[in-house]
């Protein structure tokens, strides 16, 4: 049986705690902020019908598995801080096939699946011009108890997006992690952080102001995070960002 979520005294969230400790010294309760200070505004909750919001982390987990694509052990100049498996997923069958660059890595895009078509024309409504394209993330969670094993994402900007100066509609489905985002004081004069809970069927607006400012990651969950996820942490985050290439 899985152990609680709320069993911290392990060595594995020791091992959390101490890549906290390592990487994240200067992010200090100090210098945090509130999302808004950086520019963020807060994620929309249930934007998708809760029945297909339900229906998609299966749906999600099938398809990556038949679309294998760069792999967990597979090295990337994020290091293990890589989520399990990223797409690039093409919405649009007139346009030729695209490629996004990530650090150490280029993706090349597949047809995005059916199941996906309504999230997509809800998310373009939104935004009130096209998104073709959009990366899926998986994230699996590692131990049940503690935050290891736990897939990540490194500190990182979206150079694309600030060049096209396009913002980034950030989806999440499955199991729960905080994003966080900190400034860059070489571009803004100070090193402010800020984080933000993304739930099931959660959508963030990321604007490209703040991608253009700012790092942003889903690092190892604190023992803290790993108490206040719960259950919440204990499946698959599937993460689809929509983007204008
Ligand atoms: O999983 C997330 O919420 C963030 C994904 C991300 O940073 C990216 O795809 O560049």
């Amino acid at each position: 049986m899985a152990a609680s979520p709320t069993v911290l005294s392990t060595a594995a969230s020791r091992a959390a705690a101490k890549y906290h400790r390592r990487n994240a010294g200067a992010l200090t309760t100090a210098n945090q902020v509130a999302p808004a200070a950086l520019g963020l505004r807060p994620a929309t909750p249930g934007f998708l019908p809760a029945p297909a919001a339900d229906a998609l982390p299966a749906q999600l987990a099938a398809f990556v598995a038949a679309h294998p694509s760069r792999s967990g052990a597979e090295p990337t100049a994020l290091g293990a801080f890589a989520p399990r498996a990223q797409l690039l997923l093409a919405f649009d069958p007139q346009r030729p096939a695209a490629t996004y660059p990530y650090p150490g890595m280029v993706l090349h895009s597949v047809p995005a699946p059916a199941f996906l078509h309504d999230l997509h024309r809800r998310v373009q409504d939104l935004a009130g011009y096209p998104l073709p394209h959009a990366i899926l993330n998986t994230y699996l969670p590692g131990t049940a108890d503690a935050a290891v094993g736990e897939d990540c994402i490194h500190w990182h900007r979206d150079v694309h997006e600030i060049r096209g100066q396009a913002d980034i509609y950030s989806y999440s489905v499955g199991g729960e992690r905080y994003f966080r985002v900190k400034t860059d004081p070489v571009l803004t004069g100070a090193l402010r952080w800020c984080k933000v809970r993304l739930h099931h069927n959660d959508l963030l607006v990321f604007p490209h102001a703040v991608n253009a400012q700012c790092f942003h990651a889903v690092l190892p969950s604190t023992p803290e995070e790993v108490a206040a996820l719960g259950q919440g942490r204990c499946c698959p985050r599937y993460n689809v960002t929509f983007r204008r290439l």
